[in-house]
């Protein structure tokens, strides 16, 4: 869908710093938004002392993409992310897709149509959407969005917003001249196929306390475990390792076994 609508796909790293998962997208240390990740922090650092992390989300691979090119920008950027979080309706590796357009002029309009568009697209047939105010530290405004479904429930699918402008200026963005817009959205392929056709079942597969998932999931966790360990050459069994409060003990003790 995006390919059509001249997208670009951004990749990156599934091992990031913490400098591109949080700081560049105004996410601070002091932000709750950083306990609320429940990020796997890593017991290594980067050559350059930077302490590394299991990407939250796809957004650093949109803050590499714009450091590295000059805008205008058009792309989406899907692939894994991480969290330190397993039960019924997570799973601790999930996929995602994130889109961002940096141009000037860019608009919130402009994000209403192109999104009605993607879920027209997506969906295969009109959906009615609903945009309700919402908090993302590196949207502002920000919204999510939810499309009705044809039960008459509201589900929720998707987080977006206009590109606050200080991710701009730490991509060294003019945000004078340009404006941005951006959405990201979790989606498992595993689910969507195993899902209906229809929309009921495709938004099924979106909402998260659902008997769908709740069956789906468990099969789905264990494939990913695997792999997750595979990927990172390390053990999932205890997640507890990778929690913030273990990662430093993890990390003196790295330190030493070097030494
Ligand atoms: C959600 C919401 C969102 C973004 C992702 C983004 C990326 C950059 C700058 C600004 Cl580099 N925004 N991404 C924006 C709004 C929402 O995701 O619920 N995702 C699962």
């Amino acid at each position: 869908i995006f390919g059509s609508l001249g997208y670009q796909i951004a990749e990156g790293p599934d091992i990031e710093t913490e400098h591109y998962n949080f700081n560049a997208l105004n996410i601070p240390e002091s932000h709750p938004a950083r306990q609320m990740h429940d990020t796997f922090y890593l017991p290594g650092i980067d050559k350059n002392g930077e302490n590394l992390v299991l990407r939250t989300h796809t957004s650093p691979v949109q803050v590499r993409t714009m450091e590295q090119g000059e805008p205008p920008f058009k792309f989406i950027s899907p692939g894994r992310t991480y969290r330190c979080d397993s039960d019924q309706t997570h799973t601790p590796m999930f996929h995602q897709i994130e889109g961002l357009v940096v141009e000037e002029g860019a608009s919130f309009a402009q994000l209403k149509g192109l999104l009605n568009e993607f879920l027209t697209d997506f969906f295969g047939e009109e959906v009615e959407l609903r945009f309700r105010p919402s908090y993302f530290p590196f949207t502002e405004p920000s919204a999510e969005v939810d499309i009705l479904s044809d039960k008459g429930k509201w589900l929720e699918i998707l987080g977006c917003g206009l590109v606050n402008p200080i991710v701009l200026e730490n991509c060294n963005i003019n945000s004078k001249k340009y404006s941005g817009l951006a959405f990201g959205l979790g989606i498992e392929p595993e689910l969507i196929r195993r899902a209906s056709e229809t929309i009921v079942g495709c938004a099924k597969a979106f909402s998260e306390l659902d008997a769908t998932m709740v069956e789906v999931n468990p099969l789905v966790i264990s494939k990913q475990k695997q792999i997750l360990a595979l990927d990172c050459k390390m053990s999932f069994d205890n997640n507890a390792m990778f929690r913030r409060d273990k990662v430093s003990e993890l990390r003196d003790k790295t330190q030493e076994d070097e030494k």
